[in-house]
């Protein structure tokens, strides 16, 4: 066995896209076979080193605009503040990103297929209940994280680092959670301590959490101010202003097809397509709807997850009805506001590759 499956704690199917840094994703077919994801199957997504880090020397400092700054060991933490426990989808930003790649070359970007996406149940304690212990002063707007890994970047080497606005930070959504599905955060998950927040994109769920700081403005860290930002299709590397990007924070709607996979083959008649779609964390998943005929007309998923709300995704079946020759099937979601996705990932084309919610389409070979 290698070391990184033992250190990574990872199941045999997991697909490692890079080994350093550590980066990968279930296969889509496992991923959607379970409404709360093992551990051992949930994506993972690291920009440096994974810290292996003592729990009983591990300190968080909460700082900047606090009225009373606090450094608090893990058990304090657990003490002090009621512990809460929350179901969670997690979804990089980079997710979908391939789909980006066929329109135009992405370079430097891990081309993520549309597993960068996982659901579990995190315990720990709300944000808010440390920050209210802190006593934060009414000028600060941004509650920015910084996790205790390196990461290197532009010849300065950094604690990963993003930061929210103290509304979310004050949503009783908003943990920092010490376990996930019931058991200690295992090492690439950010153990012993990282930030959760539902409905955002992934990056802002900081890991190895060492360091929450109040302030005016949103965080310095590159990850905030370079990376995780969404550009117009025209702009490109060479001609990017940096400043003018917006910051990704709340998810957008999203549906995807698990089953079947692009060029699969398949007999004629009734088969069963499968896939997730999650929400743009304010309003839940309306409908998901199917359509083979480039977008004629559509036909109704049926919901495999009772339970639903605006920080999960829902699981989905529909039967559809194959005719022989090649097959595009598409698959798009509306949500209980109306909204509704882009049709294609060219109208969305950005040079980071972010947050591609366009239809989702699979083509597949039908025969008689
Ligand atoms: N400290 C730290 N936190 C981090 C990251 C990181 O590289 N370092 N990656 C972020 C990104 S981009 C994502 S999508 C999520 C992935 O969390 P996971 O590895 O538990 O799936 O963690 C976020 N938190
Ligand atoms: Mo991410």
């Amino acid at each position: 066995m290698s070391s990184a499956v033992v250190q990574h704690e990872k199941h045999p199917a997991f697909i490692v896209q890079t080994e350093e840094p550590f980066n990968g994703n279930p296969p889509l077919d496992f991923l959607c076979q379970e409404f709360v994801t093992s551990t051992d199957l949930f994506f993972s997504r690291n920009h440096g080193n994974i810290p292996l880090i003592d729990p009983a020397h591990y300190r968080l400092s909460v700082s900047g605009m606090v009225r009373t700054p606090l450094v608090l060991t893990l058990d304090e933490l657990r003490e002090r503040f009621p512990r809460v426990e929350l179901m969670a989808t997690l979804q990089c930003a980079g997710n979908r990103r391939d789909e980006l790649i066929e329109v135009a070359p992405i370079p430097g970007e891990l081309p993520w297929g549309a597993g960068a996406i996982s659901n579990a149940v995190w315990s720990g304690v709300r944000l808010r209940d440390v920050l209210i212990a802190a006593g934060i002063e009414r000028r600060a707007r941004h509650a920015a994280f910084v996790g205790l890994d390196d990461v290197t970047r532009l010849g300065k080497t950094f604690g990963f680092g993003g930061s929210i606005p103290v509304e979310k930070a004050f949503l009783p959504e908003t943990l920092l959670a010490y376990e996930m599905n019931g058991h200690p955060l295992t090492p690439v998950h950010g153990h012993p301590l990282r930030v959760i927040v539902p409905g955002y994109i992934g990056a802002r769920s900081v890991k190895w959490l060492r360091e929450i700081r109040l302030q005016t403005e949103p965080s310095d860290n590159y990850f905030q101010q370079r990376a995780y930002k969404l550009f117009p299709p025209h702009v490109r590397p060479e001609t990017v202003r940096w400043e003018e990007g917006i910051m990704l924070g709340e998810n957008t709607l999203n549906a995807v097809i698990s089953y079947p996979a692009a060029g699969d083959e398949l007999p004629a008649g009734e088969t069963t397509v499968l896939g997730y779609s999650i929400g743009d964390g304010h309003n839940v998943v309306q409908t998901v709807e199917l359509s083979i005929d480039g977008g004629k007309t559509w036909q109704t998923a049926d919901f495999l997850t009772g339970r639903q709300d605006v920080w999960t995704w829902v699981l989905w079946q529909a039967q559809i009805r194959l005719t022989p020759g090649t097959v595009e099937i598409i698959a798009r979601a509306k949500d209980s506001a109306g909204n509704s996705q882009p049709r294609d990932a060219q109208d969305i084309w950005n040079f980071k590759g972010y947050a591609n919610n366009a239809w989702h389409r699979v083509s597949v070979q039908v025969h008689e």
